[in-house]
């Protein structure tokens, strides 16, 4: 039988040469495996007298303990070398540029509302926003449609059920509430552009009850008619990215406006095929015009000090436009293969630092 005092000791020089939890579980079972030797002396005692079997079973039992405790020390000590080397090997340098995001989609209304946006905000103009259900008040009262008006039919409103009062609110049917409450809270002069849902209980090929409009409104007390064809001339050639591109104002009505016009870009229609630019045709794409008198009024705004323009126009019909998009359903599907191929790469913001804004990457 192996002497006790031995085994310690080899034990113990082996398991402090252990460099790894495997070299260390060989120790172990090299000693206190089945086979081990202080498993196979524990097992001689039998074969010793009462006496002798005593003393080196206490022995053995000693030796059992220590060994049993430089395995525990090892694992502990392996254990923290193990972690210190996988916190320097693993190490993450948060100063390393992100891997470029390729996965999601910006969706072409997103993308169309963010090119508006920077072309008005390169102007001076902020983005207000507002609720999308509204009062019939900042929906069409103050916008100088009054109850028997039959633009309030043409809109195709949809209205919330009658409340206690007899009053019954509205999903807006346009944006123009939006600038209503601007007016209201503050004097002028005011420059703002209003992307946003809209809604209008229609439902076709080319109409969606929810869809998006964007309109601008700019107050001040010498604003006129030549800012708002600057303005939108400007808006036009840089939307869709044509420097000479033909813009028109033709007369038109609106209840809110005075003077109202539509304005048209020039176009071509070859067997077809509808093409922007210079030839010879026309394609409406905006509404503007002087806000009335009356609308400043019933906004607290006197028309005898301030004066100014407004516009609006359809997300869907320029984006449709500008990307080649035929079907306006499509823009509600959530389709990913639709996504895939017409939405844009995150992080390509549009701006007119890098030259004529002519829209992100297309994916
Ligand atoms: C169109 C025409 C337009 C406005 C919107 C507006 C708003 C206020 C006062 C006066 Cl608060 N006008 N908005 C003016 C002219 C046209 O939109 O075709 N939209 C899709």
């Amino acid at each position: 039988m192996e002497n006790a005092k031995e085994l310690i000791d080899t034990a113990s020089r082996e398991i402090a040469a252990a460099t790894s939890p495997e070299g260390l579980e060989e120790v172990r079972v090299k000693y206190l495996g089945r086979r081990g030797s202080l498993t196979l002396a524990m097992r001689e005692l039998g074969g010793l007298n009462p006496e002798a079997r005593r003393r080196a079973g206490a022995e053995l039992n000693a030796a059992k303990d220590q060994i049993v405790a430089a395995l525990a020390e090892a694992a502990s000590r392996l254990g923290r070398a193990a972690l210190e080397q996988r916190l320097v090997a693993e190490r993450a340098d948060v100063t390393l540029p992100i891997p470029f995001a390729t996965e999601g989609r910006v969706h072409p209304i997103s993308q169309t509302i963010d090119e508006i946006v920077a072309i008005f905000g390169e102007m001076g103009l902020v983005v207000a926003e507002g609720p999308h259900i509204e009062e019939d008040f900042y929906n069409f009262t103050a916008l100088n449609i009054p109850p028997e008006h039959p633009a309030r039919q043409e809109h195709d409103t949809f209205y919330l059920p009658e409340r206690a009062d007899g009053t019954r609110l509205v999903l807006r049917t346009h944006t123009s509430p939006v600038q209503i409450r601007t007016m209201l809270a503050q004097q002028p002069p005011i420059r703002i552009i209003v992307p946003g849902r809209t809604f209008r209980c229609d439902h076709d090929a080319t109409h969606s009850p929810m869809f998006h409009q964007v309109e601008g409104l700019v107050i001040d007390r010498t604003t006129h008619m030549g800012h708002l064809k600057g303005c939108l001339i400007e808006f036009c050639r840089a939307f869709f990215g044509i420097d000479d591109l033909p813009v028109r104002f033709r007369p038109s009505y609106f209840p809110f406006t005075e003077p109202s016009a539509e304005v048209d870009i020039g176009c071509s229609r070859k067997d077809g095929r509808l093409e922007i630019g210079a030839g010879g045709d026309w394609l409406e794409i905006l509404g503007s015009g002087m806000v009335h008198p009356k609308v400043l009024a019933n906004c607290g705004i006197d028309p005898s000090e301030y004066q100014g323009f407004a516009f609006g126009m359809g997300i869907e019909r320029v984006a449709m436009l500008k990307y080649g998009i035929p079907d306006l359903r499509a823009f509600y599907d959530s389709d990913l293969r639709w996504l895939r191929h017409y939405g844009f790469l995150p992080l390509d913001i549009p701006s007119l630092v890098r030259g004529p804004l002519s829209g992100g990457t297309p994916a």
